[in-house]
């Protein structure tokens, strides 16, 4: 029986993936790298560590680690600036309609996002209030395709993984979710996010009728 829902928040409830692409352009632009949509697409559901290294191996750079937290630090800071000019507008088409009817029909909701900015990007977006545990880069070291993020929201909310639908657009937040064993809804396209239990194109589609009725008992 579903009981919650465990929500990735870039690319399910907003789209912040155009802000993290100028950020870490202004960066790559600054270091002489090359970096294009085509690697940012690389970089979807992946830590800030994790992506920066996807960066510099398309560069066939090397750093010592001390140099890559700073870089990382500082495309960081560009992004979280860009943050201030978010609003109520930036949800995603149907992301706050699925929020609400959620809320309304008293099931369980969680954040499972990868960003440490995550309680930054829900305060402008003022969505704290739509969910009762707030799983973010800060709450596990193991980051996606590693289950962790989504095993401690489902701890956090007192239920087991198999009540639990976790949305995803990222092939590896997709394979995070098998891993813990838990439902899965992938937003976007087959490639990417085809082997979730169930796929939509967009979160418009992807009402709390239409996955009901995917995962009734
Ligand atoms: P931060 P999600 C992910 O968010 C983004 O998709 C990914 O591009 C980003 O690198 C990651 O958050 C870390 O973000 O630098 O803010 O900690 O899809 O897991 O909600
Ligand atoms: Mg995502």
């Amino acid at each position: 029986m579903i009981k919650g829902f465990i929500f990735d928040l870039d690319g399910v409830i907003t789209d912040t993936a155009e802000l993290h692409y100028d950020a870490w352009k202004k960066l790559a632009d600054e270091m002489g790298w090359e970096f294009d949509r085509e690697v940012n697409e690389k970089l979807r559901g992946i830590s800030r560590m994790d992506s920066i290294k996807v960066i510099m191996d398309h560069n066939g750079v090397s750093l010592n680690e001390d140099t890559i937290v700073e870089l990382a630090t500082k495309k960081n800071d560009i992004y979280v600036n860009s943050l201030d000019g978010m609003t109520q507008e930036d949800y995603l088409p149907g992301a706050r309609e699925l929020l609400t009817h959620l809320r309304s029909e008293g099931f369980s909701v969680a954040l499972g996002s990868a960003s440490k900015n995550a309680n930054k990007v829900l305060q402008q977006l003022k969505a704290t209030h739509y969910f009762d545990v707030i799983g973010d880069g800060n709450s596990v070291s193991k980051s996606k395709p590693a289950p962790d993020i989504f095993l401690f929201a489902s701890e956090k909310l007192g239920l087991r993984p198999e009540n639990c639908i976790v949305f995803e657009d990222a092939e590896k937040g997709i394979d995070a979710a098998k891993a813990g064993n838990f439902h899965s809804v992938g937003i976007g396209p087959e490639e990417r996010v085809g082997h979730a239990d169930i796929r939509f194109d967009t979160m418009k589609e992807a009402t709390l009728f239409a996955v009901k009725s995917h995962f009734k008992d």
